[in-house]
Parts: C-alpha cells; structure tokens; sequence
C-alpha cells in the first residue's frame, strides 16, 4: 500500500500553488476503455509565490500518457518525470506558458466512481474533492481557478447529448463518421473539482426560468429514456429553488442554461457542478406510485442544495479541502432555511436536529471526532461528514442567531461581494460577519476548531422573598482525540420563562434591561442570570429552537418537563420536552435490561396522555402532530445512556414503552387514524404530507398493541395504498412481524417492482430494517439475491447501509454476526470502490459504548480488518476507529 498516501496532510502546511492554470480546453473523444482527453492549459507562475524555475508537479490517476508538449515544443520523457500520481515538469518556465497533453483514461473499468465513468451506458464524471485527476493531469486543488472551454466528441447513436459545464457554443456531425461534438464555455472560472462532463443517450425534459432582473435561463433534466414522467417534481423544486435564493439571499443565476442528469450509479447525493448538477437518479425521479413523500422531500431539498452551490460553493469557492464546511455549512444552511420557509419551519428545525443528533453527535463523541475544520487528514473523502455539512450548518445558524437574520443576510451580500471569484477560507466568511456587525467574532472561531459536543449544564431557583429567578449555567467540552483541553464557547442560548398559567414572562436582567428575544450569550465557563420581578416559581425553557449545537442538561422534574410538553409556545420545545420525558423512561428502562415496568408506573401513562392530546389537536400542523407521535429511536437512547450500551434491552424498553402508549390511547389513535383518511389523488404538497405523515405514526403505533385489529389495520392499509408513502410505511410496519401478512406483502411488492430499480431498493432496505432477531441472517440471504449487486451503491446502502446505519439492535447483534457481516461485505467492495466500503465502515463509530462483550467482538473484527489490505479511505477510518492500541 501506498505509504505517501497514508500521510495526514495538515492545514497548518497549506502553501498557495506555484503556478496557476487561468485557462483549460479539453479536447474529449469519448470511448469506453480509452477516452481520449488532449488538453492545453495555460499555465503561469503564481505571482504570489517566489517561483524562479521551480518544478510543475502535476496530480494524475491512472491515466496513459501520448504526448506532453510546452508551448508548441513535444517533450521527451528525459524532460519530465512521470509517476503513479504525478507528472513532474522539472524546469518549468518562469514565463507563462502553455502546455498540452494528451493522456488516456477507462470509463468502463472505473468502478470508483471518480473521475470519468459509465452509468449504465451514459458517460459521466465525478471530481469532487480529487476525481479530476483521474481525467487529466492538472493542479486539481481547489484554489487554481480557470475558465475552461471543453470540446466532447462521441458517436451519434452512443451518445446523442453531449454535456458541459457553462453555455453551449457549437455542435455539429462529423461527416461520414457517425460521430459528433459539442463545444460548452464556462466563462466563470472555477476549480477543477466543479468540472462535468455527460454523454449519453438520454432523454431531456426542459423548462424556462426567468430571473429576477429579466435574465432568460434554459433548465433542463437529463434522464433515462422512459423516464420523463418522473421529473416534474425535480424541476418544479427548481424553479422554486432559484426564486426563493432570490428573494432570501438576492442571489441570481448567472448562465444562459442549467442542466441536471441523474445517473443510477453515484457514489453520493448529488454534484454541484457548475451550470451542469449530477444527481443519483433517486434524488430526482419521483411519481407518486414509486416515491415516498420522504423522498419527495429530500429531491426538493438536495435539487435545492446544488442549486445553492452555485454562489456558496461555485462562485465563492473553498481554498483548500479543510474549509469544506465553508461551501457545506452554508449550503446545508440555506437549504434548511428554504425548506423551512417552503414547508413547515418548526417541523424542519425538528428533522435537522434529529438529523443531527442521529449522525452527528456520536461522530462527536466517539473515535472520528474531527473539528468542523479539520486540521488534518489522511483521505479528504472521508471527510464529507455529519460533522462538516450538519454542524457547519448549525454554525451558519448561531451566527444568524447571534447577528440577527438581517445582519446575516448584509454578511453573506459581503461575502459573496469581496470574495466572488475567489477560493477563500472560513476566516474570509466570519470576518465578512464581524465586518458588517462590528462584533468580534474571535470566540466565536471556536465552533470551527474545537471539535466535541459542548455540554451546556443549567439550573434555575427561585427566590420567593426577592421574586427573582436565578440561571446558573456552567459548559464543558470534552475532550476528543487529539484534543485534550477545551476553551470554553460562545454559546447563544435562546431560553424563555414561563409562569404556572403559560404565559411567557418578560426576562428582566438585574442591571442589563429585558433580553433581546430571549437570547443569552454563554462565553465563560460558568455564568450566572439574575432575572427580576418574577411572580411565582417558572418554569424554563432553554435551547429554544435548538439555538446551539450542545447537549444540554436542566434540572427539571418530570412535572415540569411534562408542562413543558403542553405548554411551550415554542414549537420546537414543546416537542423537545416530550422526547425528553419518554427518553429519561426508556434510558432508565435500558438499564434495567429494557423492563418497563421496573421504572415507571404513571410516568408512561401521563406521557401517552401529552401524547394523544397533542396528537388529536387539529389546531396544529398534522405534519408537526405527527413528530410527537414517533418515540425517540434506539440510536437516540444508546446515545443518552453514553457506556454500557445492551442494544438488546434498548429495543425491549421501547417495545415496551410503544405497547404502553398504544394500550392506553389505542382507541383516540385509531379514530384519528379512520378521521383523517385522505380523499382524492395523492399530492407530495406539505399538508397533504403531513396528513399521511400523522396516519401513518398512528398506525405505527397501534400495532404495537399486537391486537389482530390493529394487524388487519396495516394490512388494509398496504393493500389500499393508492401511493408509495402508504405502501412503504405499511410494509415497513408489516415487516418487523412474524405473520404471513409479512411474508405475502413483501413478496407482493417484489412481484411488482422488481424492473423498478429505485423502488427495489426500498425492498431491501424495508428488510435490512426489520426489528427481527434473523435480520443478520436475513441481510445475509438478501446477499445472494439475483438483483442484488455489490457493484450499484444505492443496492449497496439499500442493504448493507440500512442494515448497518439503520438497524442498531441487528447490526450490534451479541453474538458479532452483525459486525463480521459488515467488515466481511466492505472489505469486497473495498477493492473496487473504496469511498462506498469507508462510509459503511463509519457505522462502526460507536462501538465503544457498547456493554463489553459487544465491544470485545466489534474491536476483534476491525483489529482484524485492519491486518487485510485496505484502501486509504479504509485504512483511515478502521484505524482512528479502532484508536491508539
Ligand atoms: N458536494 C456534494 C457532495 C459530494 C461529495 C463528494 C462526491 O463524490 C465523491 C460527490 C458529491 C454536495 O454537497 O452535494
Ligand atoms: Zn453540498
């Protein structure tokens, strides 16, 4: 293995390039096992850097070199040196000058993903963060910037629409040959991770845009023939996309054209690439029998996010891969601020914090924890994590928070005004910030360097003589690896009091007047706020909105977390007690082996009647009614309990506690369940979303009773499921019974789908979920299923990921069956695409706070794992998992 690679490379040893590539033309003949790129860069010492003849290293993959020629002269290899990951011009000119190659690569046998490949018969590429490389050679780091000009020729029949980034120029046949080409210019210069290429035969739905100042704008989305019918919705998210960045952020598009793809093999999401997006197809096709309104949403939300990129990421772009969260934060930021906006804002903060608290705290507390700008890195590939786009997200925010939604949005015009053009760092944006606030934001530098959940510990006490209220608030970071000592954070703290009858009380700060909206500012180690003129004792509410990224702990009694749950007026809260309340009885349960009953008496029931109160109240939002419906999940208590985790008993508390709910609101659920019924063809609008959202968790939740009226309830509600929302969530629910309904919807829907690729997938995936005892066996059989194929990443993440992701109580299973299944299926897919095998090895992440023999079994598979041969990705994150031995 390649021990250079294995290097951590650190932000502290950034050094600008020596040279700068202003302008590229790329000269593509398409062809399966020898795509031809000639290439001619304009090259010229970086004024910056004291060069005088110093050597071009450029970077290169796997790529067959013809020719190199420097302004016009061909060099011989004597002139160059040419290694597996870089060709070295020794004597580079200290003049501008101009060099071409031409180099060839082989799409069909790149099963990384990186770089230029085929998706089933279309031609496309990924270079994010170091696939351009692959392609060519070049300086493919994100601070060379040029305008690139790109010339793609293939035969007709193959590949009839031939893409790039930037406005189409020219096109035409190749007479006599078959063959054609097209030419694109991108007038905006950008990074060479930006670059895209299709070429395909592919079918093309258009569409119109016209910006805000006038500015015509030719959409497209390019995808499989026969599949035009499923992209409406991608392009209506669009169109809403581009009019909301607008109005929000004043940000308008700036090419003649946009154009989408969607490829069925793709190693993530989607690509932001300039003026040309590249999707996973199940990020843009959607109809209303084959997606589910979740997957409606997350289209809506990703076609959102590339577009976003392209003044956070593509305009103003990242100097090198430590700032990713620069481009991410912000991007994830304004997407959740969009959703918001165009669907529920409470119900949205709730999605991104359980997404957060899901994904990334763990990442936080356990052996990966990295700093939202990392200092160092072995493979940038493993860094695209919930802790870079998920609480870089949650930064943007404080600082929103912090500055208020106006002073943000003047930062953020500066921002892009100072920097357009550029490849700049996470200092460039939050000086931005402190620029247009006047505030000094220095502590505030915190949030991107020290990595670790903050752990916020507050208290409240009342003096009933001198009618104040005084909050004692203390925070801790942890440590994490590599980082021992922690300086304590700017914290905002949105927090609001409130007396016995649910009236929020104004806060009065002893000598500061009455706090702004109710934000506090923690900045020492330990604080203490003396609020006045209090009547009677109140009851807080702290972290309103999940203001900041922290754990925190209150001394609150279960009566007043349960008031809470009834009374807060911020919606966030309000649904944030409830889960605090069920998780302290299923945290509690946990460790008493997952008995129920050993830990609570009326506690359940009260929490059932909060429950079904909130849940039958049609003056809320069904979507918002529908989150207090769904318990805190398995992952959700192994996280509170921290050490000693038996997933075992985690998923008998909750079993138990679902049973309870169910048996004590049963009847009230069931009614809403027949009151609610939808009438009429399916719409993916928010209300209609939210109905089936809330039907849905209803009928989740009655079947825990185990009652055969509730079973023939979810039976009905497969069989008449006019949609892929009320199909899939009756499945999901049918498939963790043992009862032949299980086995006859499930071979159902096989029957029906299996031509469906995307659709398939849920198949799998329903399964690798089941709350089963044989769901390790299960997956294991599922392995060997003609339609399953290591080769296909979302087959891949649809079985294997959901499995290991998704199903804690299966995947952590006593015996380590889960654990060899893991280590066994990544090492396979390791060999050909190591990206996918290091993102399912990352599920590996909390093995340490399982009980001790989990854990015993889960470090003798890595320690195993780590003896075989594994790519750099692998090898980075098996061996930080694993830590120091
Ligand atoms: N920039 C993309 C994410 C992305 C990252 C890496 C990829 O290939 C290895 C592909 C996409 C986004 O944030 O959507
Ligand atoms: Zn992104």
């Amino acid at each position: 293995m390649n021990e250079i690679a294995r290097q951590p490379k650190l932000l502290k040893d950034y050094a600008p390039p020596p040279y700068l590539i202003e302008e590229v033309e790329l000269d593509f003949m398409l062809a399966p096992r020898a795509a031809r790129v000639a290439s001619k860069l304009r090259i010229r010492p970086n004024p910056k850097v004291a060069t005088g003849g110093r050597p071009l290293v450029l970077d290169g993959e796997g790529l067959a070199l013809e020719s190199v020629a420097l302004d016009g002269k061909a060099l011989t290899p004597s002139d160059y040196e040419l290694k597996e990951g870089s060709l070295t011009i020794p004597r580079a000119p200290a003049h501008p000058f101009t060099l071409e190659l031409v180099t060839y690569c082989d799409p069909e046998t790149n099963t990384a993903l990186s770089g230029l490949y085929l998706s089933r018969g279309t031609y496309c590429t990924q270079c994010e963060p170091e696939g351009f490389r692959r392609i060519t050679f070049f300086l493919d780091r994100p601070d060379v910037l040029a305008v690139y000009t790109v010339r793609i020729e293939a035969e007709r029949e193959v590949a009839p629409i031939l893409l790039s980034n930037g406005n189409p120029v020219a096109h035409g046949d190749i007479p006599g040959t078959g063959r054609h080409f097209a030419v694109w210019h991108d007038p905006f210069p950008k990074p060479s991770y930006l670059f895209a290429l299709v070429g395909g035969r592919l079918a093309k739905v258009p569409d119109r845009f016209v910006t805000v100042s006038g500015r015509e704008v030719d959409l497209a989305i390019y995808v499989e023939p026969g599949k035009e019918d499923r992209c409406a919705w991608a392009m209506e998210s669009l169109k809403r996309a581009m009019r909301w960045d607008e109005e929000r952020f004043g940000r308008e598009y700036d090419l003649d054209v946009f154009n989408i793809v969607a490829v069925s093999d793709f190693n993530m999401g989607a690509m932001e690439n300039k003026g040309l997006n590249i999707f996973n197809d199940k990020l843009v096709l959607a109809r209303p029998d084959t997606a589910s309104d979740a997957d409606y949403a997350s289209i809506e939300g990703v076609i959102a996010h590339e577009y976003f990129h392209n003044w956070s990421g593509d305009r103003v772009t990242c100097r090198d891969w430590f700032q990713l969260c620069l481009k991410e934060g912000l991007t994830v930021f304004r997407d959740q601020e969009f959703t918001g906006d165009t669907r529920s804002a409470p119900v949205e903060r709730i999605a991104a914090v359980r997404m957060l608290k899901t994904h990334q705290f763990p990442e936080d507390a356990g052996p990966l924890a990295h700093a939202v700008r990392p200092a160092s890195y072995i493979e940038i590939n493993n860094f695209y994590t919930a802790t870079v786009y998920e609480k870089g997200a949650e930064v943007c925010r404080m600082l929103q928070t912090l500055l208020g939604r106006e002073g943000f949005r003047k930062g953020l015009d500066l921002y892009f005004e100072r920097h357009d053009g550029e490849a700049v760092t996470v200092e460039d944006f939050v000086e931005a910030m402190a620029d247009v606030s006047g505030r000094d934001l220095s502590q505030f530098m915190l949030w991107y360097t020290q990595s670790g959940t903050p752990e916020l510990a507050c208290s409240l006490d009342y003096d009933p003589h001198a009618k104040t209220a005084r909050l004692s608030v203390s925070q801790v970071v942890p440590p994490t690896p590599g980082q021992t000592k922690k300086e304590p954070m700017l914290i905002p703290l949105k927090m609001g009091l409130i007396g016995a009858n649910g009236d929020e009380l104004p806060l009065k700060l002893d000598g500061k007047g009455v706090v702004n909206d109710g934000l506090l500012e923690i900045t020492g180690r330990e604080q203490v706020f003396e609020f006045r003129d209090i009547p009677s004792p109140p009851t807080p509410s702290l972290l309103r909105g999940f203001s900041a990224p922290v754990r925190l702990t209150v001394s609150l009694d279960p009566e007043q977390i349960e008031f809470l749950m009834r009374h807060d007026k911020d919606a966030f809260n309000r649904w944030q007690a409830a889960q605090t309340y069920a998780t302290n009885l299923l945290t509690a349960a946990s460790r008493e082996g997952g008995d129920l009953s050993r830990v609570t008496g009326k506690e359940a029931l009260r929490l059932a009647q909060a429950l079904g109160q909130t849940a039958g109240d049609s003056s809320l939002e069904a979507a918002y009614r529908a989150e207090f419906l769904k318990l805190p999940s398995e992952s959700d208590i192994a996280r509170e309990l921290a050490r000693n985790v038996d997933t075992d008993a985690v998923r008998a508390a909750r079993e138990s506690l679902r049973r309870t709910i169910a048996g004590e609101i049963g009847s009230s659920l069931a009614e809403l369940y027949e009151a609610i019924a939808p009438q009429g063809p399916y719409s993916p609008d928010p209300e209609s979303t939210g109905v089936r959202a809330l039907r849905g968790a209803a009928l989740d939740l009655l079947v825990a009773t185990g009652k055969p009226s509730a079973l023939a309830r979810a039976e009905r509600h497969y069989r008449e499921a006019t949609n892929m929302t009320d199909a899939i969530s009756a499945l999901a629910i049918l498939s963790h019974l043992d009862a032949p309904a299980r086995d006859e919807a499930l071979a159902h829907f096989y029957a029906r789908w299996q031509d469906e690729p995307l659709v398939l997938d849920k198949w799998f995936a329903v399964q690798a979920r089941a709350a089963r005892s044989d769901s390790v066996e299960t997956v294991r059989a599922l392995l060997s299923h003609p339609k399953f194929s290591l080769k296909n990443p979302n087959r891949v993440r649809a079985l294997i990921g959901s499995f290991v992701h998704g199903n804690p109580t299966g995947f952590n299973r006593a015996d380590g069956a889960g654990f060899e299944l893991l280590a066994e299926q990544a090492y396979e897919i390791d060999r050909f695409n190591p990206h996918v095998a290091a993102r399912l090895l990352g599920a590996f992440e909390s093995w340490r706070i399982l009980e001790p023999v989990r854990q015993g079994r889960a470090k003798a598979v890595l320690e195993a794992l780590a003896r075989r041969q594994l790519s750099t990705d692998s090898y980075e994150i098996v061996t930080k998992t694993l830590g120091p031995s």
